[in-house]
């Protein structure tokens, strides 16, 4: 054997890559020839199923290290002064398929995985604070309306702006997909939010609810409409081959990880339900405190093994954080664990990428593909030195109430569809982001809305802010009065 020789799968020399193993040089192929059944075998299972959104995405490994700042309202160990842990983070687009392009018109998926002393901390954010929806129940027919038509399986902008008007909750959300940060020029000059609240827990068992902010350290840069339309055709990886290339080339990018911080019994009087995941804290009501800083300094060697099977779960929450009474989060808690064991099955956490970096004590076992299994005895309770669980560790709590229900979310005093969208028109975006946010929600609608959805569209917009309903019927020549 050569010092690298082929082998098979089972590590057996192989004699050819080139020649199928016949009777004769011109014979009929023979069915011995394992190595060439093995090869086409395996190349026909290649592909697991991609994911069912953020399908297109990049990831990278790094590191974050934290100020200690964190530890008055949190007392998970990764967030301890200069505590230094590793992370593998992915961003990703949400509705392409894998083969889709980077810089198509979309919130981005800002995912962290914490290999931390205590376990996995997954935190899955996108680069919006906010999102579409806040009940779990309507997310499958939200990102069905953002996919593909059951007739044409064609993407249809009447069917999302459909949806969008007939679910007024999104009005914030669409402004921000709508504008500069529904094209971000790459994942380097990207925010990551948590977008929902968590509860945070410090050493005295004092509750804090929490929300994370990622502000990136190189930067907001955003391509305009026309920038992000031309990319799609010119390099369609735009956004994975930029990432991969700074950290090639010893450019690591950073975020600085700011928390707002709510106390625990501010959450009930609060202006706008601080569990509502269409709404942002105002930053002057709760100011941002930098508690660590986020680097990533290596790319994947194997995009499949760490990008393609990484997988992230909100329920992955470490001592010291919990869950909020957001009803999205707790939706999320369970569909992300599910999605793992449909798509690359019951042991995803024993794949390098997924593995804790902490010991693993668990009487889990067996399982397709599984291959460090629990030693004896494996149940709990025994008498023989198994693992016990310990009560310190029960999770944080909060208090709950009322008869069983489908409902919306009692309301808060300033609690609406549209004021923080409006806000957002008013307040943050300048005269210039204005007219792009105007003119891209114009195209979109230009891009197949017909009635009743296109009314329904421009109503939506005079209601975020009547201003811009009026510019974007403008810019629709269509006479603002005719707008309801
Ligand atoms: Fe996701 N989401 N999501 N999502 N999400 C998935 O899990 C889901 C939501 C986000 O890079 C899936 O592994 C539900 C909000 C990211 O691998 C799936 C609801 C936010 C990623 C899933 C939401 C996110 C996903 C599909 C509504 C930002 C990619 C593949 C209750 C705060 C993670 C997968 C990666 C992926 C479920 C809404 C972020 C289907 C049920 C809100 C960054 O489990």
């Amino acid at each position: 054997m050569t010092e690298k020789s082929t082998t098979t799968d089972a590590g057996i020399p192989a004699a050819s890559d080139e020649h199928s193993l016949t009777a004769g040089p011109d014979g009929p192929i023979l069915l011995q020839d394992h190595y060439l059944i093995q090869k086409m075998a395996q190349f026909n299972r290649e592909r697991i199923p991609e994911r069912v959104v953020h399908a297109k995405g990049g990831g990278a490994h790094g590191f974050f290290e934290a100020s200690g700042e964190a530890t008055q309202w949190c007392k998970a160990e990764f967030l301890a002064k200069g505590v230094c842990t590793p992370v593998f983070a992915r961003f990703s687009t949400v509705a392409g398929e894998l083969g889709s392009a980077d810089t198509a018109r979309d919130p981005r998926g800002f995912a962290l995985k914490f290999y931390t002393s205590q376990g996995n901390y997954d935190m899955v954010g996108n680069n919006t604070p906010v999102f579409f929806i806040r009940d779990p129940q309507k997310f499958q027919d939200f990102i069905h309306s953002q996919k593909r038509r059951a007739d044409t399986h064609l993407r249809d902008n009447n069917m999302q702006w459909d949806f969008w008007t007939l679910s007024p909750e999104s009005a914030h959300q669409v402004t921000w997909l709508m504008g500069d940060r529904g094209t971000p020029k790459t994942w380097r000059n990207m925010n990551g939010y948590s977008s929902h609240t968590y509860m945070w827990v410090n050493g005295g068992g004092e509750r804090f609810w929490v929300k994370y902010h990622f502000k990136t350290d190189q930067g907001i840069e955003c391509f305009t409409d026309a920038e992000a339309k031309a990319m799609t055709a010119e390099d369609p990886d735009f956004h994975i081959r930029d990432l991969h290339h700074a950290i090639a080339s010893g450019d690591h990018p950073s975020w600085t990880l700011n928390m707002q911080v709510m106390g625990f019994e501010e959450a009930a009087d609060y202006r706008f339900n601080p569990f509502d995941l269409t709404k942002v804290w105002p930053h002057a009501d709760y100011p941002l405190h930098p508690v660590g800083r986020l680097v990533l300094d290596r790319n994947p060697e194997n995009y499949f093994a760490e990008v393609e099977q990484a997988a992230f779960e909100p329920a992955n929450m470490v001592p010291g954080i919990g869950p909020s009474p957001d009803k999205m989060l707790l939706g999320r808690l369970f569909s992300y664990p599910d999605t793992h064991r449909h798509r690359i099955g019951s042991n995803y956490l024993q794949l390098p990428i997924n593995q804790p970096k902490s010991a693993v004590n668990s009487y889990n076992k067996d399982g397709s593909m599984r291959y460090s299994n629990p030693p004896d005895p494996v149940y709990a309770p025994n008498s023989y030195g198994g693992p016990k669980a310990d009560p310190a560790f029960a999770e944080p709590s909060w208090q709950v109430q009322g008869e069983i229900v489908r409902a919306a979310y009692s309301l808060h005093a300033e609690d609406d569809d549209f004021t923080q969208a409006g806000n957002l028109w008013r307040n943050v975006l300048d005269d210039a982001a204005r007219k792009r946010l105007v003119n891209n929600i114009a195209g979109h609608l230009r891009g197949g809305v017909v009635e009743p959805v296109l009314h329904r569209a421009l109503d939506y917009w005079r209601q975020v802010d009547g201003d811009l309903g009026m510019e974007v019927a403008k810019e629709m020549g269509i006479a603002a009065e005719t707008v309801s």
